[in-house]
C-alpha cells in the first residue's frame, strides 16, 4: 500500500499543480485549447448536493484495491446469501433490487487518510437476510468478492444499523472502479469494512473470522475513531 500511495501523493501534486497554474492567471499556450486539458468524467445524472449539503463525486476516491477494478457481467452475476440461513439464497442482480430501496448519506473513511461523501441508495442487507430465513443468534455477516476480497461485520450492527447493500452512488449506478453492483455501506466503519463486487454473504457463528486486510494486521472490528 506504502508505493502506491506514493504514486497516489504524488500525481495528486501535480494535479495541484496544474489546477493552481490554471487559477493563477499564467497566459494559456498559444494553440492549446480548453480541450486539450484533462476531462472529468461525470455521468450526466449524478446528484452532487443533497439537503445543502455538497456531495463528492463518483470520481473522486483512490483506487487502491487488491487486485484493480473488477468487471462483472451482469447477465451472468448472482449473489449468494448463505450459511446459518434456512433458505439460502441465489439472487440475479434484478432479484436483488426488487424490494424497498434506501438512501442515506454516509460518508467512507479510507485508512488512508481520504474520505469521500457520497448519497448511497441500495437494499437492506436485512431484508436480503430475512428472505434467507437467518439464524438471529448468529454473531457475523461474512461478505466476500468477485477478487477474492473478504470481510466481516457483526450480525447484530447490520441489522440493527440499517445498513445498505447499495447499488447506486449520487443517483448512478456504481460504476465498475466502485464495486459494481454492489457496495456494503459499513457506516461507522473503516473503508476495508465496505466490501465491493459482492458475490457471497454468509451468516456465520465464527466471530473471529478475519478478512483480507484484517489477516494483515487491520482492526477486525473496524470502527471509526469516535467523533
Ligand atoms: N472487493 C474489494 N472490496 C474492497 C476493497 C478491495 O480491495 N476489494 N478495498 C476496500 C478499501 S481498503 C476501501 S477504502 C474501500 C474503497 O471503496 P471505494 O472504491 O468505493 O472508494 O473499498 C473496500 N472494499
Ligand atoms: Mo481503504
Amino acid at each position: 500500500m506504502r508505493t502506491r500511495r506514493v504514486i497516489r501523493l504524488a500525481i495528486g501534486a501535480v494535479l495541484v499543480a496544474a489546477l493552481v497554474s490554471g487559477c493563477s492567471g499564467v497566459p494559456k499556450v498559444p494553440g492549446t485549447s480548453s480541450t486539450d486539458s484533462p476531462t472529468k468524467r461525470l455521468a450526466p445524472t449524478e446528484v452532487r448536493e443533497y439537503k445543502g449539503k455538497r456531495l463528492d463525486s463518483v470520481d473522486d476516491f483512490r483506487e487502491n484495491s487488491i487486485k484493480g477494478p473488477q468487471t462483472v457481467d451482469i447477465k451472468a452475476y448472482r449473489l449468494k446469501v448463505l450459511g446459518e440461513v434456512s433458505k439460502p439464497l441465489t439472487l440475479t442482480y434484478d432479484q436483488v433490487n426488487d424490494r424497498t430501496q434506501y438512501e442515506k448519506l454516509v460518508r467512507l473513511n479510507c485508512v488512508e487518510g481520504w474520505s469521500v461523501d457520497i448519497l448511497w441508495k441500495g437494499v437492506l442487507l436485512s431484508d436480503l437476510l430475512d428472505q434467507a430465513g437467518y439464524d438471529k443468534s448468529a454473531k457475523v455477516v461474512i461478505f466476500r468478492c468477485k477478487d477474492g476480497y473478504s470481510t466481516s461485520l457483526p450480525l447484530d450492527f447490520v441489522v440493527d444499523n440499517k445498513i445498505l447493500l447499495a447499488s447506486k452512488m449520487n443517483g448512478v449506478d456504481l460504476p465498475k472502479e466502485r464495486g459494481f453492483p454492489f457496495q456494503v455501506v459499513a457506516e461507522d466503519k473503516w473503508g476495508y469494512k465496505w466490501a465491493k463486487w459482492v458475490t457471497s454473504i454468509e451468516v456465520s457463528n465464527d466471530a473471529s473470522f478475519e478478512g483480507y486486510w484484517e489477516k494483515r494486521g487491520y482492526d477486525n472490528s473496524g470502527d471509526l475513531p469516535k467523533k
